[in-house]
């Protein structure tokens, strides 16, 4: 298996975390922002976005997705119907909501300054961080009396609803504001397979 993935990226991160939490068999091709762009890649992910994981012929884009491809079987997904669902619904809720807001902003005012493509798109911001204000206070009430998202067993969830942590200094949101979801970023930061997916991977495939 081959995951595409774009190392520094959120939505690639949680994948990566899950791979190194699992030991899963899965190669890492780390791009750059204009291979993910290119036409070559299209060919597997027509969004020209990443992760996108490549199994023999299969081919899975959507990295909430490929964490349940990845993580089938193991302890990172409940048996228990409700659970499971309870984890499809943070995951969901992560992917149209949480990394939106959050996403947005790390883009506008983190990466498009790095990659010299000019300034925040102040409007872009603002939206975000108003998105920001109303879904962060749902996280940080959830985890008043939790561990983790789905209670005191740590599942894909986490990595997903994580996937922000390391921006917590970088990003102009007062995470001070909201003590679980420091705790919360605190557990997930000590774990040995998170620290090893915010190593910067060299760019592996050809540009
Ligand atoms: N919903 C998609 C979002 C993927 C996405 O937005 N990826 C970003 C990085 S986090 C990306 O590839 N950006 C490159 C670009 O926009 O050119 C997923 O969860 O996989």
């Amino acid at each position: 298996m081959q995951l595409y993935a774009l190392t520094q990226s959120m939505n690639s991160r949680k994948v990566l975390a899950l791979i190194h939490h699992l030991g899963l068999p899965v190669d890492i091709l780390a791009m750059t922002v204009a291979q993910v762009q290119s036409d070559d890649y299209a060919a597997i992910n027509p969004n020209r976005l990443a992760p996108t994981l490549v199994d023999g012929d299969f081919i899975l884009w959507e990295s909430n997705a490929i964490g349940l491809y990845l993580a089938e079987g193991s302890t990172m997904i409940p048996g228990e119907r409700r659970q499971r669902l309870d984890m499809l619904r943070w995951l969901q809720w992560e992917g149209v909501h949480y990394n939106r807001a959050l996403g947005t902003i790390f883009f506008e005012t983190v990466v498009r300054p790095q990659l010299g493509w000019g300034e925040p798109n102040g409007a872009l911001v603002d939206d975000a961080l108003q998105q920001a204000k109303r879904f962060l206070p749902v996280i940080e009430a959830h985890l008043t009396h939790r561990e983790f998202m789905l209670g005191d067993r740590l599942s894909f969830a986490d990595f997903a609803i994580a996937s922000a942590e390391p921006y917590r200094e970088a990003l102009p949101i007062d995470f001070g504001a909201y003590p679980n979801l420091q705790r919360f970023y605190d557990t997930i930061a000590r774990l040995p397979a998170w620290q090893k997916a915010l190593r910067k991977a060299p760019v592996a495939i050809a540009a």
